[in-house]
């Protein structure tokens, strides 16, 4: 007779699996929120995952988490993928405008957020009508609009209290969380992934690129609501019974010290612009003592940095690069055989290419676009088919990113391919910021650019022409990006220019903008 499609559950692979194989008494997760063992992490996630069906989720809805990192909401992740729904973890750097933006898209009904967003969260409700129950981490009840149901993390547990907590029966296809990303277009839109892509970047970055085993402890500055933290703190170490360090704070070179002093990590994640700051700060050379791989993604390492990082603190730096699209790293220099200044050569389990305007493969040394092949891709962008379309090529994803490969495969990036920038390893839309900006009644024309900064690393520097008899404050113009959007997005310098470079038919020329500012 026919047989369905296999069961696997990633809550299950990740959390049960590891009780079964008899490393309950390990601890799975640490840090500032707590410490919990296998076991224990498993119990929290019965208890979520009841309480959150007692509430009235459903298979395949999206919970959005605005959530510190720390146990309840890695708990909370890993419930909501054990009873078939699709949480979706988002950036806590959103303002409520933002916020509200994603609630609306996602037509999520149940919001969980921690007291530090509580703020945000309360301004974007009023614009999210379809959200009917808000769930507070720590011991309080969340203030609501009228009509939405507030219920305290304890009471979230407490109300699953006798109900089934079997994972539901998704298999490798089910829809397992969300990412959103604004890596290919401006917007924000929500990258979907399955139960099985868990497994696969697990089994091949995880695996094949870090080595990671049951001793390791994880620590990565990114939180879980990036892709790249999502692996690096929560896949990664769960999927091998390692243990993950969780710290809720703002990362800054201080309080990363700190987790390192204490905590003692193995693997080490963070993105550039985090190794320049921790270069940068007055840290003692043994301060990464306990690390034996530190990893760099988000945006590419320069060489300079690379070198400075690895003399200074005795560690191995492997710099990768991935995408939310991918879920994790498919580039990656490998420990031993690191070529400064590149992204390294496929993970295992992936091909790349680079292929010129037509699509077709160009010879090595030779400029192109990167594509990807792998099984983790995104299942597609929610509610957007067209730039879905536009992003893949049959089961090559576009990356958007220029690239060359050497003769003996090494692959050094070379920007993007598109308008977008990309700083401290966070898409920013030049557009949006323009249209902030352009609101100033200072502002007559503007345009928003990546430039280097000392580090070699790109940064949005806004170029302005003055509006007649006005003069350009460039502190006022970066306080109402403050304002208007989250603080990442905010132009890092303001140029007053005369003339924005135009084509003869009065097209933007970007790339002349890009030199004007760098002069
Ligand atoms: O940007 C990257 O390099 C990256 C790496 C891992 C996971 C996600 C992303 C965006």
């Amino acid at each position: 007779p026919p047989t369905g499609p296999a069961s696997f559950n990633a809550c299950r692979y990740l959390v049960d699996r590891q009780v079964e194989l008899g490393h309950g008494d390990r601890t799975a997760v640490t840090g500032p929120g707590g410490t919990l063992t296998y076991a224990e992490l498993a119990a929290l996630v019965r208890r979520a995952a009841a309480g959150l069906r007692a509430a009235g989720v459903r298979p395949e809805e999206r919970i959005v988490l605005f959530a510190a990192d720390g146990p309840e909401l890695l708990a909370a992740l890993l419930a909501g993928m054990r009873i078939g729904a699709v949480p979706v973890p988002v950036s806590t750097m959103y303002n409520g405008d933002e916020l509200g933006a994603l609630l609306r898209d996602s037509r999520a009904r149940t919001l969980l957020v921690s007291p530090q967003f509580a703020g945000a969260a309360a301004d974007a409700l009023p614009t999210a009508p379809e959200v009917t129950s808000v769930v507070l981490t720590g011991g309080a009840k969340p203030d609501v609009p009228p009509g939405v149901r507030p219920i305290g993390w304890d009471e979230l547990l407490a109300g699953g209290e006798g109900h089934d907590t079997d994972p539901y029966d998704t298999w490798d296809e089910s829809p397992a969380f969300w990412l959103y990303t604004s890596g290919t277009t401006g917007t924000p839109k929500a990258a979907m992934h399955r139960h099985a892509s868990v497994r696969h970047v697990a089994e091949t970055y995880a695996a094949h690129v870090l080595g990671i085993t049951p001793e390791d402890r994880c620590f990565s500055v990114a939180k879980l609501f990036f892709a790249y933290g999502l692996g690096n703190a929560g896949f990664f170490p769960l999927s091998a019974g390692a243990a993950t360090i969780l710290d809720p704070a703002r990362p800054t070179p201080d309080s990363v010290a700190e987790r390192l002093r204490e905590d003692r990590p193995t693997l080490f994640f963070a993105v550039p612009t985090f190794y320049a700051a921790l270069l940068a700060a007055d840290l003692p050379p043994e301060t990464f003592d306990s690390v034996r791989l530190a990893v760099s993604a988000g945006e590419a390492l320069p060489a300079d940095l690379y070198r400075r990082f690895t003399e200074r603190f005795g560690v191995e730096l492997l710099d990768g690069i991935g995408s939310t699209e991918a879920l994790h790293i498919f580039l990656s220099n490998r420990p031993g055989r690191v070529r400064p200044g590149t992204s390294g050569t496929p993970v295992p389990g992936y091909r790349v290419r680079v292929v010129d305007e037509h699509g077709a493969d160009v010879p090595p040394g030779t400029p192109g676009d990167l594509l990807v092949r792998g099984p983790s891709l995104t299942t597609g962008y929610w509610c957007r088919t067209g730039v879905t379309r536009r992003a893949f090529d049959g089961e090559w994803l576009r990356t958007g990113d220029k690239y060359r490969v050497d003769d003996d495969g090494y692959y050094t990036c070379l920007g993007r391919s598109n308008d977008m920038i990309k700083a401290g390893g966070i898409w920013v839309s030049p557009a949006e910021v323009e249209q902030v900006l352009a609101e100033h009644p200072s502002v007559a024309e503007v345009v928003v650019v990546a430039v280097p900064d000392d580090n070699g690393l790109d940064k949005p520097v806004a170029c302005v022409v003055p509006a007649p008899g006005a003069a350009v404050d460039p502190d006022a113009l970066i306080a109402l990006c403050r304002e208007r959007l989250a603080a990442f997005k905010r132009p890092r310098h303001v140029l007053q220019v005369d003339a924005i470079p135009k084509t003869a038919t009065g097209k933007l020329r970007r790339y002349a903008v890009r030199e004007l500012a760098r002069e």
